[in-house]
C-alpha cells in the first residue's frame, strides 16, 4: 500500500510543476467548447463515428495533465475513446460522477474483520500496509479502492459492475457513477494494476457529459452529445 501512496505523493508533486501550464491550455481550450459538431471535427481525431481524446500527454520534463480536446462535441450514438499518450507511466482516469455521493477515492479505510495480519504478496518486498486504530478496537486498513483504478459503473440502482480492461460501454443516461480506471499509457501498467489503456464510450442520449481525473482534479473534460 506505501507504493500507492508513493504513486500518489509523485502524481501531486508532477501536478504542482504541470499546473501553470495546464491553466494556459484550459484557457487556450475554452474556445473549443463554443464549436459546433462540424467545426469541432474538422481539427480533431474523429473518424466514422470515433472520437479520441488524449488523457494526458508529454513526459518526465514537461508532463501535461489535460484532457485534449477539453471537450468532444459528438452526435447520439458516436463513441469517445481515450488513451493516455505520455511517455511516462503516469495514470488518468476519465470519470463521469452523476450522482455525488458515488465520488470513489482512489484509496480508502477499510474496517479489517477477523484477520490475523497481513504479508506482502511479494516476500522480502520492502511494505507494510497503513493501519490506523478503528472502532471497537477493529483495525483500519488503507487499501486501494478497486472501484477508482478498475473501470466500474455503478448504475441507478446501485449496484456496481467491473468493465474488462479497455472496457467499451454504452451509456445509457441512468448510470451514477461510470468510471475508465487508470489509463496508463499503452506497456507502462506497473504490476498490480488492471492493464488498460483505452477506455471507450457509447452515448446514446443527448446532453452534456461531464468527467473528471480522479488523480488529477483540475482535469476536467465535457462530452456534448447532440
Ligand atoms: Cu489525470
Amino acid at each position: 500500500m506505501r507504493s500507492h501512496i508513493i504513486i500518489a505523493l509523485a502524481i501531486a508533486a508532477g501536478a504542482v510543476l504541470a499546473a501553470s501550464t495546464v491553466t494556459a491550455v484550459m484557457a487556450a481550450q475554452g474556445q473549443s467548447t463554443a464549436m459546433t459538431v462540424g467545426e469541432n471535427r474538422k481539427f480533431m481525431d474523429y473518424k466514422d463515428g470515433v472520437f479520441k481524446v488524449r488523457a494526458g500527454a508529454g513526459g518526465p520534463t514537461a508532463p501535461l495533465t489535460a484532457f485534449f480536446p477539453q471537450t468532444a462535441h459528438i452526435k447520439a450514438g458516436e463513441t469517445v475513446v481515450w488513451y493516455n499518450p505520455s511517455n511516462i507511466a503516469e495514470p488518468h482516469t476519465v470519470t463521469f460522477v452523476f450522482d455525488e455521493a458515488q465520488w470513489a477515492n482512489f484509496e480508502t479505510a477499510y474496517v479489517a474483520k477477523n484477520v490475523e495480519g497481513f504479508e506482502p504478496l511479494t516476500p522480502g518486498e520492502n511494505a507494510e500496509p497503513v493501519t490506523l486504530p478503528g472502532p471497537d478496537g477493529q483495525t483500519v486498513i488503507v487499501a486501494a479502492n478497486a472501484r477508482s483504478i478498475s473501470a466500474a459503473v455503478v448504475s441507478s440502482d446501485g449496484t456496481a459492475t467491473y468493465l474488462p480492461p479497455n472496457g467499451d460501454y454504452t451509456l445509457d443516461g441512468t448510470e451514477k457513477y461510470v468510471n475508465s480506471g487508470f489509463i496508463w499509457p499503452e506497456g507502462m501498467t506497473p504490476p498490480g494494476f488492471p492493464e488498460i489503456s483505452t477506455f471507450s464510450a457509447k452515448f446514446e442520449e443527448q446532453g452534456t457529459y461531464n468527467y473528471i481525473c480522479v488523480l488529477h482534479p483540475w482535469m476536467t473534460g465535457a462530452v456534448v452529445v447532440e
